[in-house]
């Protein structure tokens, strides 16, 4: 049994950031399933875990001086990986003994952060969690995100055209921080915020095509794919209600929040 537990849902973007940088790494783990959808991240046994109430969490029992770590916060759970796995697999990170590129590494992770992760799933939640609830969309708050992620993609888009890769000449944690985001976006309809600008479709073409993840991609589209045919079946349509309007799909949450992501 492998000495490293993740718990998550295969829905949530930032499981899959830790499933990318195990798989980077070549690092055997074992899933803890835990349901958004049946608000298991709210449980008293699971918020002694997570006290937020979040996917995804890691519980390392060979935690470092021998002892077990539990850690939330995809990015953080995922630093702590590639310290840890540092000779193993790919890098991802920059030496920490090089202040430059480490400071380049932590602009390029805080800015994903917080010009990009919100505004992308906000939209994901939109159009995928929020029709497949039969929940009308909110078509003002959906342009203003729209408007964002063009602005902020236009910018990452100059970045890449100065590097190869978003925190510099490697592949490292920087661009898995964006893989599911971007993923979202486009199984969400909405890959037109990242439309023409030429670098970041060149990178976004070497990061998704990585072997090394692909198993990892094909299980968050399974999740939707189920989600999405859950929608079907309640619907009838295929697809749900464009509108959401007149949905009756009750998919089986158990509080509004639980499906807030
Ligand atoms: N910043 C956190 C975000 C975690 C997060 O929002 N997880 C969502 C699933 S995608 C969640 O657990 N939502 C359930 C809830 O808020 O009740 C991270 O990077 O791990």
């Amino acid at each position: 049994m492998a000495s490293l537990k993740v718990y998550g849902d295969h829905l949530s973007p930032y499981l899959t950031i830790v499933k990318l940088v195990l798989a980077e790494k070549g690092i055997d783990f074992q899933l803890v399933p835990i349901s958004l959808f049946k608000a298991e991240q709210k449980t008293p046994e699971f918020l002694k875990l997570n006290p937020w109430g979040k996917v995804p969490v890691m519980e390392d029992e060979d935690g470092p001086n021998g002892k077990p770590l539990v850690l939330a916060e995809s990015r953080a759970i995922s630093i702590y990986l590639a310290k840890k796995y540092w000779d193993t697999g790919t890098p991802l990170m920059p030496d920490p003994s090089d202040p430059a590129a480490t400071g380049r590494f932590n602009e390029a992770m805080l800015a994903e952060a917080l010009y990009i992760d919100t505004p992308a799933i906000e939209v994901a939640v939109e159009k995928l969690i929020k029709l497949s609830r039969g929940l009308a969309l909110n078509e003002v708050a959906l342009n203003a995100l729209r408007a964002t992620l063009k602005t902020n993609f236009a910018v990452v888009d100059r970045i890449l055209a100065t590097r190869p890769y978003i925190a510099g000449d490697e592949y490292g944690l920087v661009d898995i921080f964006y893989t599911p985001s971007i993923h979202l976006l486009e199984r969400s309809g909405e890959k037109d915020v990242m439309e023409g600008l030429e670098h970041l479709a060149s990178w976004w073409a070497k990061v998704k095509s990585r072997k090394q993840t692909a198993h990892v991609t094909a299980e968050a589209h399974a999740a939707f794919d189920e989600l999405m045919a859950m929608t079907k079946t309640a619907n009838g349509t295929g697809e749900g209600d464009k509108t959401g309007a007149s949905s009756k799909l009750q998919l089986p949450c158990e509080s509004e929040d639980v499906c807030n992501y």
